[in-house]
């Protein structure tokens, strides 16, 4: 009898269980959005390592005797290392059968995010799986996976506990729409457009199960998904759908724009420009530029293209000033090591935020008019209230509508001189602070921020 009332309990709780996860699914699907403040540490954070890296990064942007880009053939005009395939031309047997050698031995998970953390990076986002439908963790969807290589070891797995060790905040980038070696998947646009049928068992079969997988098992803090202006098959309700799976097996997983980059909807959680694009304007949706270091994003050995660590700290300077975030691509060599000129740039980015990172992490965007070079972010810090000035080129004085009481710059604490006056007119008053900038200050050509702290 006992045992009779064992089973009773166990099968009516499975069944109330069911219910229940049945229920919390409808409720779920019925929001597709995250309340606002799961964005805040993204608003925030400000600056941000995007890796690619994947079997691509094993061909270094060269493949029998060409090198991307290659303008003889008639695709292959781009830098993109990571469309080495298709651009190059490689036959997809032999680019499938580079797993059998991928083994990169000096991959590790603790460096790679002490190396963000030192350069000032607030997250990580790594390609989870590219167009080439390759897959960087053990996926139990597919094979085409890490765990089918010489290396047989998940490196999402270890990503991710190394940044937890590090409280560092982690992502996913996951090619949803294009996957080249997956029948379905969507193909680069000058080849035969897949059928939607095809595109939908993909869906059904690859792309949600992995996201699904993804989620689960990893609890990402957001995932990056990429489409550009030229998206075929997904749909609103694709998208819908997709948001729907994330929303209902994770609360905190912020979902980037170019999940529909043409018509991402009200649901996604922040904006992302297309490839290095930085906006003029202020915009009051968390968003982000991905950008990168050279012209690929995979690792591309003779991309030597190079961004000084200077430019990219104006882009990000830019970015905060009007609101945004900067992710900043890093292409890792096949064996798992960073590239050197990629770290002599962030070591340099990381020195130049130590000193200055106050006027960046948790900044907001002022609208004022700068003159050229200058940029502004404003912060309150204990009650008072403070605006930084960027001088990214020397400049001998500028002035501000802003009730100023005293500036200094922010690496030295060294005063510098403001005249502040008030205005007034027939319909108000407005105070106008002009500032007298010591030209010793440019010496070392570095950006200068000045922190002014207002009445
Ligand atoms: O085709 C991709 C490209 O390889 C890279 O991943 C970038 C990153 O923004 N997204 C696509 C092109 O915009």
């Amino acid at each position: 009898m006992k045992q009779k009332l064992f089973w009773i309990l166990v099968l009516s709780l499975g069944l109330s269980s069911a219910l229940a996860q049945k229920k919390g699914q409808l409720v779920e699907c019925r929001s597709l959005s995250l309340p606002k403040e799961k964005a805040d540490w993204f608003r925030e954070a400000k600056f941000g390592m995007f890796l690619h890296w994947g079997l691509y990064s094993m061909l270094e942007g060269s493949y029998n005797g060409r090198t991307l880009p290659d303008t003889t053939l008639r695709h292959g005009k781009s830098w993109y290392a990571e469309w080495i395939q298709p651009r190059l031309e490689v036959p997809m047997t032999e680019y499938k059968a580079l797993a059998k050698s991928f083994n990169p031995i000096k991959y590790n998970a603790e460096a790679w995010v002490r190396e963000a953390k030192n350069a000032g990076m607030r997250y990580i986002v790594l390609t989870s799986k590219h167009h080439d439908g390759f897959a960087l963790w053990d996926s139990e969807v597919l094979d085409f996976d890490v765990m089918n290589t010489p290396y047989h070891r998940d490196v999402i797995d270890e990503l991710v506990k190394a940044c937890k060790k590090y409280e560092m905040k982690y992502g996913f980038y996951y090619s949803h729409w294009q996957d080249w070696t997956c029948k379905g998947g969507a193909l680069p646009h000058w080849k035969p457009k897949v059928a939607d049928r095809d595109f939908e068992t993909y869906w059904q079969e690859k792309a949600l199960p992995q996201v699904k997988e993804l989620v689960v098992k990893y609890n990402p803090d957001l995932l990056w998904f990429d489409t550009w202006n030229e998206e075929t098959h997904i749909t609103e309700q694709r998208r819908d759908e997709l948001i729907a799976l994330i929303r209902a097996n994770s609360d905190k997983c912020l979902i980037n724009g170019r999940i529909c980059f043409t018509n991402p909807g009200e649901n996604i959680d922040f904006l992302e420009m297309f490839d290095n694009a930085y906006p003029e304007e202020m915009i009051s949706k968390p968003w982000q530029t991905p950008a990168t270091m050279q012209h690929s994003w995979g690792y591309h050995a003779k991309d030597y293209n190079w961004k000084s660590a200077d430019e990219m700290l104006r882009y990000l300077i830019n970015n905060t000033s009007k609101g945004g975030n900067y992710l900043l691509n890093i292409g890792p060599k096949a064996d798992g090591s960073f590239p050197m000129p990629a770290v002599r740039r962030l070591r340099e980015m990381g020195a130049w935020l130590m000193a200055n990172g106050e006027a960046i992490y948790g900044a907001k965007p002022l609208n004022i008019k700068c003159p050229e070079g200058v940029y502004v972010s404003q912060k309150s810090i204990n009650g008072k209230h403070y605006v930084y000035v960027f001088l990214t080129k020397p400049i001998e004085f500028f002035a501000f509508n802003i009730n100023a009481k005293k500036a200094f710059v922010l690496e030295t604490g060294r005063a510098i001189p403001v005249n502040t006056t008030k205005l007034i007119f027939e319909c108000g008053e407005k105070y106008e602070a002009t500032f007298t900038i010591p030209a010793d200050l440019f010496r070392d050509s570095s950006i200068q921020v000045i922190k002014v702290e207002l009445k």
